[in-house]
């Protein structure tokens, strides 16, 4: 009686765990197949962040987080014009993601502990780092945040900045009165009609933001940054081959600068003798072909985009309009801190 219930246990057994290995495969190609069939990346962004993601009058998207889902479509299509751009606020950004509606949040978004466990997405690593800072009017001849106490703060509603206001304050016993938004519009809005004394955001979306008002040079951002903000692009939880096309597409545009391929030099460099270039060009080895992509999936990144050093030149840094300097986004080995993992 024993013996052939054990025999029948065994093939169940191995039917189960066949089963199993099958169904994490489904699952792990699901997105990039989706993608593909689709004939495009649906990609998530701000309502109009300069240098980040804006829209100009003809609805062409440019900016770094637009740039990192271009580089992914690059990668997936050849085609970086590949790719549906969705305006999300800072509240329905992430349920855009959990709904499928977008295969990627590339908007602005701080990597916290809560946001990679509770909203069943990861994040894939990180394209700015940021931190809070506050934005007044020259006229105000306030020097310092820790000048700000009794003063009404403009913020948008849904973000770490709401979070962090409250600790700031609170933590230097100072009172303030909160007035939220939706939008980032309504918000810088309030600030200019002069509704609210400050306007508090990541420092890098204050220089955008002042962009738009009618005289920028009569604001200042104050020299305190009261947080970290590392900003990232994000995926759902569940397909680790998405999860990894998209963090090695934005660690491509890092090695990339880090080992000196330039839009300008991709196809010179991609006949390099050189071992770790070979690699990346995928004329040794196959590890274009390992994350489910082909084996010139580095170029089509580096191409469509440029590296990660002049992406950001091109959106935020030196030959842009918002002048920001690399500090800590500079590379690891020039004294930022930013740095990817190595292709091989
Ligand atoms: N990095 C913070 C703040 C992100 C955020 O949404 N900031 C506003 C400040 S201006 C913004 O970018 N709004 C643009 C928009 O709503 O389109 C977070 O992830 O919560």
């Amino acid at each position: 009686m024993k013996r052939p219930f054990a025999m029948k246990r065994v093939p169940l057994l191995f039917t189960f765990a066949l089963a199993a290995v099958f169904s994490v495969q489904a699952a792990s190609a699901e997105t990039l197949k989706t993608v593909k069939d689709r004939g495009m990346l649906s990609c998530g962004v701000s309502q109009g962040l300069p240098g980040f993601s804006s829209p100009d009058d003809k609805g062409n998207w440019t900016g770094l987080d637009v740039d990192v889902c271009r580089a992914i479509a690059a990668a997936i299509f050849d085609d970086p014009t590949k790719v549906k751009f969705v305006p999300l606020s800072a509240k329905d950004r992430f349920t855009a993601l959990q709904s499928g509606e977008i295969d990627v949040l590339s908007r602005n978004t701080t990597w916290t502990l809560s946001r990679d466990t509770s909203l069943g997405a990861n994040f894939t690593g990180v394209t700015y780092y940021d931190g809070q800072g506050f934005l007044v009017k020259k006229s105000l001849k306030v020097n310092s945040a820790l000048e700000l106490n009794s003063a009404s703060v403009c913020v948008q509603t849904g973000t770490t900045t709401e979070q962090n206001l409250a600790d700031y304050f609170k933590g230097n016993n100072m009172k303030y009165e909160v007035i939220a938004f939706q939008s980032a519009d309504e918000t810088v809005k309030a600030y200019e009609s002069g509704r609210c004394d400050v306007f508090t955001s990541d420092v890098s979306q204050l220089y955008a933001e002042r962009l738009k008002l009618a005289n920028p040079a009569d604001h200042v951002v104050l020299p305190e940054v009261i947080s970290k903000e590392p900003l990232g692009p994000m995926v759902r939880h569940g397909d680790d081959q998405w999860f990894d096309i998209v963090k090695w597409t934005l660690f491509a545009m890092i090695d990339a600068e880090e080992l000196g391929v330039t839009q300008k030099n991709v196809d010179e460099m991609a006949k390099s003798d050189k071992p770790d270039l070979k690699r990346a060009f995928g004329t040794d080895g196959n590890l274009g072909e390992q994350l489910g992509l082909t084996k010139d999936w580095f170029s089509r990144i580096v191409k469509a985009v440029g590296n990660y050093g002049e992406s950001f030149d091109r959106n935020v840094g030196a030959g842009s309009k918002l002048q920001i300097a690399r500090g800590l986004n500079q590379l690891w080995n020039k004294g930022g801190i930013q740095y990817a993992p190595p292709i091989r």
